[in-house]
């Protein structure tokens, strides 16, 4: 078995992943206690009667940033000063890009801290002082960090030893070995004149292996040509 995963996600919109934790996979990680997932809003470390979180950029433009001190607040208060120190992850555009080599590298982690930003982002000063993992999903833009935080904990949390039912089940996922996942069958073997490529009905192991490599890697070559180059 392996470790246990505490996420601790700080964000404007906490109820935003009320459902992500409570299906599927992900809950069955919670309830067998492999993950542990922690939602704190920001909204509770404003200090000002009207409760903002959110303040116009020095410089000017439109688009509003998070006030620093809230967040300096929130992390003063919930990373504990005792060692080792959560990994503390801030999802954004700039980031660099995260990938499966990224999501497996989360995953032996024990303590992850998930900063989500929104509308312009964060102030500096939060990144500079608290942040140090900036991560981008890829070339286009979210409307917040929400999104690509679980994104970014769904992708750990499924390579933790115990969460997927059949650990083979992602060693051949794609992204292993630079490859695509080749296409895959079900029963029945002939849906209304639709029918399964013969080789996965031979029973033949080594055909049927050598036949899964090499759709993967026609795939790859036509659609991802970048990552045979790896
Ligand atoms: Cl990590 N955050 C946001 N807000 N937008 C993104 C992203 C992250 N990755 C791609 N676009």
């Amino acid at each position: 078995m392996g470790g246990k995963l505490k996420v601790d996600i700080l964000t404007l919109f906490p109820q935003f992943f009320d459902s992500i934790f409570n299906y599927s996979i992900l809950k069955r990680a919670c309830d067998a206690d492999i993950l542990d997932v922690n939602i704190f809003d920001l909204r509770e470390y404003t200090t000002d009667r009207h409760h903002q979180a959110d303040d116009y950029r020095f410089g000017g433009g439109a688009g509003m940033l998070l006030k620093p001190e809230p967040i300096f607040r929130a992390f003063k208060n919930i990373i504990p000063d005792v060692k080792p120190k959560p990994l503390i992850i801030y999802p954004t555009p700039q980031g660099i890009p995260f990938n499966q080599d990224v999501a497996d590298e989360l995953s032996k982690e024990t303590h992850l801290v998930f900063l989500c930003g929104h509308y312009k982002g964060v102030d500096q000063r939060v990144i500079e002082r608290w942040v140090d993992r900036e991560y981008s999903l890829g070339d286009y833009v979210l409307t917040g960090g929400e999104i690509a935080a679980a994104v970014m904990v769904d992708s750990a949390v499924r390579m933790i030893p115990g969460v997927l039912g059949d650990i083979d089940s992602a060693l051949d996922d794609s992204f292993r070995h630079n490859l695509l996942d080749c296409p895959h069958y079900t029963r029945p073997e002939n849906l209304n004149g639709l029918s399964v490529p013969g080789v996965l009905l031979s029973g033949h192991h080594r055909n049927i292996a050598l036949w899964r490599k090499i759709t993967a890697q026609f795939l790859t070559k036509k659609r991802r040509p970048e990552l045979n180059k790896k």
